[in-house]
């Protein structure tokens, strides 16, 4: 096991890994931009490194700085948590390089799922259904005119490097795709400095359900069951829940054994999701994620398996030690994140918090790096905290959550929590009733 791991994060994710950290018996440290100075991952770890900056690629995302953080404080091992350098394959071979451990895939993986077109045809070779398109990158516009007229309009043109919604382009009807085709490949060469794109028909009013995996590096994969992720706004989460409403068990079943089959094959280690999009009864793999996500609190409620302990075990070499007849499901979790944003606008706001109280009680968990006199620095994602909930019915699972959510205080900044109150009492939403679009339409009602 690691003697000293070193957390290349910050906010709720540094300090959720401190605690599994703390758990296990392992010392922590904290990296830290001159703008975090004050912040609570900071003052939790046993020992903390500044590393630049307020800007993330002169602190968060500066590799020198992180390697040289672990080096003199004698870290053995690094946890990216999530976004910054959690999904960059050059960071985690450096990391290797300098004889630590990166708490994640091999980089050869990190580096196959960055690449969305490798991802599919990987996926596709090992049999997880993919939505029908090109066979690989596109080669020609004429190419992308067959394929188009073969699957059907409307057809996305995607980036091999976007993912996360960054660099797609629709075409509704053959006049669009020449259009689509160009603007998609420009924006991709100068976004990613790679113009490899793919075309994919264009699923109209899907779901985005997400299955957590775990990998030992002894063959051993489990699935954790699925989250679905499609209450969002402009490629940002804001609710998720575990299980699906929408997914029977045998669905659930089916597409797990699918999945844990090709990890198997693929040698994964380690965490990772696969995302799909669901519509018709059907799954269709889009992408896989490389990180620990920040929803993964729904998942570990649900089957009580702690996520990040595991990361860090399965890194150092230990056997998951049960298999998928061990995990047992129990009830419903969903997490509303917590923003510090205008709830009409989306705007964010950064600023003092002068009063904090967050919610307790009966099946909630609130995973958050905020206290009282805090102040919301301008320069990083708006994520506040988490509300978590989980109750043994979706129904109970909502009743706690408006409860958890009329609890909540956070005083002196503007939060997304009004809009999560509206959430829960609409009543397509205690349905289940909701696509990825849906969210989009609830607030432009309002
Ligand atoms: C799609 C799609 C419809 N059809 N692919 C957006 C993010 C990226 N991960 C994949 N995305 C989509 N791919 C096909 N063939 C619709 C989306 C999409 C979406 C997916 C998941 C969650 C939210 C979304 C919002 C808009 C579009």
């Amino acid at each position: 096991m690691f003697h000293k791991i070193l957390i290349a994060n910050r906010g709720e994710i540094a300090l959720r890994i401190h605690r599994a950290c703390r758990e296990l018996g392992i010392p922590t440290v904290a990296v830290h931009s001159t703008a975090d100075a004050q912040a609570m991952h900071v003052r939790l770890a046993d020992e903390s490194v500044c590393i630049g900056p307020p800007a993330t690629r002169d602190s968060y995302l500066n590799i020198p700085a992180i390697l040289s953080a672990a080096t003199v404080t004698g870290a053995d091992a690094i946890h990216p948590g999530y976004g910054f350098l959690s999904e960059n394959a050059g960071f985690a071979e450096m990391v290797e390089a300098h004889g630590l451990t990166f708490i994640g895939p091999s980089p050869a993986h990190i580096r196959m799922m960055g690449d969305k077109i490798a991802a599919k045809t990987a996926m596709a070779s090992l049999g997880v259904p993919l939505v029908p398109g090109s066979d690989g990158a596109l080669t020609s516009f004429a190419q992308a005119r067959e394929i188009a007229a073969q699957v059907g309009y409307p057809v996305l043109i995607k980036a091999a490097a976007g993912g996360g919604g960054r660099g797609m382009k629709v075409a509704h009807e053959a006049g669009e795709l020449e259009e689509a085709w160009r603007v998609a490949r420009t924006e991709a060469a100068s976004a990613f400095g790679n113009d490899a794109v793919y075309l994919e028909k264009y699923l109209d009013r899907p779901r985005h359900i997400e299955l957590q995996m775990l990998a030992d590096s002894h063959g051993a994969v489990v699935h954790l069951g699925e989250r679905d992720c499609s209450l969002q706004r402009r490629h940002q989460k804001l609710l998720e829940e575990a299980g699906s409403p929408a997914l029977t068990t045998a669905e659930r079943d089916a597409l797990g054994a699918t999945a844990t089959r090709a990890l198997q094959k693929l040698g994964y280690r380690n965490a990772g999701t696969l995302e799909f999009l669901f519509q018709d009864g059907q799954f269709a793999f889009i992408e896989m994620n490389t990180r620990l996500q920040v929803e993964h609190p729904v998942t570990e409620l649900v089957c009580g398996i702690d996520l990040v302990r595991e990361q860090i075990r399965l890194a150092a070499g230990q056997k998951l030690g049960y298999g998928q007849g061990d995990i047992r499901f129990f009830g419903h979790a969903i997490e509303c994140r917590i923003n510090a944003e205008d709830p009409e606008t989306f705007m964010p706001t950064p600023g003092r918090v002068s009063a904090y109280h967050a919610p307790g009680g009966p099946g909630v968990r609130v995973d958050s790096a905020l206290y009282a006199g805090y102040t919301v620095p301008p320069y990083y994602d708006s994520l506040l905290a988490k509300l978590i909930v989980h109750a043994p019915t979706r129904p109970e699972a909502i009743n706690r959550l408006r409860r958890a959510l009329q609890e909540f205080a956070v005083v002196g900044i503007k939060t997304t929590i009004p809009l999560h109150q509206r959430i829960v009492d609409d009543a397509a939403f205690q349905a289940g009733d909701y696509t990825i679009h849906w969210l989009e339409r609830f607030v432009a009602r309002a």
